[in-house]
């Protein structure tokens, strides 16, 4: 009998060293705000997303035809089209656009798992939690749960979402270690009290600060958005339409395209 693949949660990128995501696929998670925001824009539209880690290099691609995205401490960064807030990405601001990205900790962590040698990246949040482990299951490949955190911090809201999935995997991965069990045992007692957990929770108020509470009721809702954003190359695209063969020659249509394309 062939053995269940592994579930592992890595609490901060910080960590993901202690990880072999070479054979895994590693799902980044940022509840507040950039995984959220990211299942938002590409659930109106978005034609490509491309996560950066540096202000001035996110600035580089508005040349290129490029909206720009980004904040610093929650807020969005001077002269930038949009912040990280889910509300700014709505169909009309994003609809067939391609967006680069830069975050406090969610695109950090993207930027840390491809550094790492993932296998593959996805952006999770509750907003496509179902599409997510739906995707997980079909897959059969290890898994890597890396939490976003703050500034390599362990933050609630990431913990929750971990241990959300590492349940709805449970029939069909092993856990690899207890970070799992912590993280849905997390999940456990704050899921039918999520608001009231996340309200004290050092993110929830650090946005509360900038009145920003709204932007985490949103971020609770699940299935709302059910996209399935994977990192092609320096790229997210969301494949939620894709299966198999269609998969396979999407992703490498895209590759081709990233090899063509003139370096700046
Ligand atoms: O750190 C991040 O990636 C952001 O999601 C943080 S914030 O919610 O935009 O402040």
């Amino acid at each position: 009998m062939e053995m269940k693949k592994f579930v592992h949660v890595c609490l901060t990128p910080a960590l993901i060293d202690q990880f072999d995501v070479s054979d895994a696929i590693v799902v980044v998670i940022d509840i507040l705000r950039a995984t959220t925001s990211m299942c938002v824009a590409f659930d109106h539209g978005a034609e490509l997303m491309v996560p950066v880690e540096h202000i001035d290099e996110c600035v580089t691609f508005r040349d290129q035809g490029y909206l720009i995205a980004g904040e610093r401490s929650g807020e969005q960064i001077d002269g930038f089209d949009f912040g990280n807030s889910p509300f700014s990405f709505t169909p009309e601001n994003v609809k067939g656009k391609k967006i680069a990205i830069t975050t406090t900790n969610g695109t950090h962590a993207i930027k840390a798992a491809q550094e790492r040698g993932a296998k593959e990246i996805v952006a999770g949040s509750f907003c496509n939690i179902s599409m997510l482990t739906d995707y997980l299951i079909e897959r059969n490949e290890h898994v890597c749960l890396v939490c976003a955190g703050w500034r390599d911090h362990v933050t609630l809201e990431d913990t929750i979402f971990a241990g959300a999935v590492s349940r709805k995997l449970r029939h069909n991965f092993r856990r690899f270690q207890d970070t799992a069990l912590v993280a849905e045992t997390l999940f456990q007692s704050a899921n039918l009290r999520k608001r009231y957990f996340f309200r004290n929770s050092s993110h929830y108020q650090r946005l509360v600060h900038l009145n920003l509470q709204e932007e985490v009721k949103y971020a609770m809702r699940r299935d709302a958005h059910p996209v399935l954003p994977i990192m092609i190359g320096d790229e997210l695209h969301d494949v939620s339409a894709l299966k198999g063969q269609a998969l396979t020659d999407y992703r490498s249509k895209v590759l081709q395209r990233q090899e063509k394309k003139p370096t700046t």
